[in-house]
């Protein structure tokens, strides 16, 4: 087995999520290369060693330059905030390393083509954390549209909803809360959720060519979770829902909040084709709905498909047939795919050319908000 020296930068909710892979990828898949835990950063020292010490890194940092910089680092893998992702991947790209890099790439279409040009220049493997892709019903949507089972597609329907906004007293900024802070986040819900529903389209459906938006925030100021005496303007998208055309012609809505109350993270699509139709709901993850009108029709009707059996896509790697895998597993088995494409030279999608293309639908949804009016999605 090949060692590959991860260096995470990150402590939040994703850092644990790509520790956990990390860990365990190597017990689930038979894979030529295993991650080493090697070095995690954040700007708390004492934060960042209790980190460490839970989940078995080897060393910290507190400076991600210096990271970036340690000839002992293979790959460097991003889980802070959105606003920090540029400047990391520029230096990492510049020192040969390889990056993994948590969604969205980036905080607009100009930063991510920059990004994307800098890993591309510098020939390194990359990869953008679209987790959803690896939850095995979703791959296996994806096996059945590539099958031509669905036949020509004229509708896709998304939506990503969840509740935990809410409250006018929840602050803004700071530790998890930075996602409300739109000089950290780039955007509200439209990056944050919207960008895995578009992630998940432009992969079943391909590319779109142009859409029409309306955006929302409906609590205007919040206190800062940092400094509770200073309340300040909300600049992020609350709602945000959206018209799209598909290149191929197919029509689209979406629709994403977080003042959905009762929705955790109910992450849905639903396909309409020629032959038949495709439904998933992340809320049950273990499912695919399938409608095929080929069959005879005294027989026909929506069936769902528990997506755990030794064939259907990662589950070979899991448990018996009806135990389900849940949220982490999907982390594992897109590191699996990573570490699998280094091995087998065939590089793992989404990298970062395709997730610009979803920060590219992302730019013309918020601008195509500030008018309500169609915008044509940038190249
Ligand atoms: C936001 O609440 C969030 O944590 C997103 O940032 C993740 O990408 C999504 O998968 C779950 O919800």
């Amino acid at each position: 087995m090949k060692k590959l020296n991860i260096g995470l930068i990150g402590y939040g909710f994703m850092g644990r999520a790509h520790s956990n892979a990390y860990l365990k990828v190597s017990r689930f898949f038979d894979l030529e290369y295993q991650p080493v835990l090697k070095a995690v950063c954040a700007r708390s020292a004492d934060k960042v060693k209790a980190f460490a010490d839970n989940w078995g890194w080897e060393s910290v940092e507190t400076d991600w330059r210096k990271l970036v910089e340690r000839d002992d680092i293979d790959a460097i893998d991003i889980g802070s905030p959105n606003n920090t992702h540029r400047d990391i991947v520029l230096a990492a790209a510049k020192a040969g390393k390889m990056i993994l890099c948590e969604k969205p790439l980036a905080m607009n279409a100009a930063e991510g083509l920059e990004m994307t040009e800098a890993v591309e220049k510098a020939g390194v493997p990359n990869m953008v954390w679209f987790n959803y892709r690896r939850v095995p019903a979703i791959t296996l949507a994806k096996q059945f549209m590539d099958e031509g089972r669905l036949g020509r597609v004229f509708h896709y329907r998304a939506k990503y909803l969840q509740d935990w906004t809410i409250s006018p007293d929840l602050p803004q900024g700071g530790a998890a809360l930075w996602r409300l802070d739109a000089d950290v986040a780039g955007s509200g819900v439209t990056g944050d959720l919207l960008a895995h529903s578009i992630d998940t389209a432009i992969w079943l459906i391909g590319g779109v060519d142009k859409v029409c938006a309306m955006t929302e925030t409906f609590i205007k100021e919040r206190a800062l979770q940092d400094d509770p005496g200073t309340v300040k303007s909300v600049t992020i998208d609350d709602a945000c829902a959206f018209l799209a055309r598909f290149k191929n012609g197919a029509l689209a809505t979406f629709e994403s909040t977080r003042y959905a109350r009762g929705r955790k993270n109910q992450n849905t699509f639903e396909v309409n084709g020629e032959f038949g139709s495709l439904y998933f709901d992340l809320e049950d993850a273990h499912q695919l709905q399938y409608f095929d009108h080929r069959n005879d029709s005294q027989s026909r009707g929506w069936r769902t498909i528990l997506v755990t059996d030794s064939d259907h896509p990662y589950m070979g790697h899991w448990w018996v047939p009806g135990c389900v895998i849940g949220y982490e597993h999907t982390f594992i088995n897109a590191l699996a795919d990573f570490l699998g494409g280094l091995a087998s030279g065939v590089p793992v999608r989404p990298n970062f050319r395709d997730a610009l293309e979803t920060q590219y639908v992302c730019d013309a949804v918020l601008d195509s908000a500030k008018t309500e009016t169609w915008k044509t999605v940038g190249a």
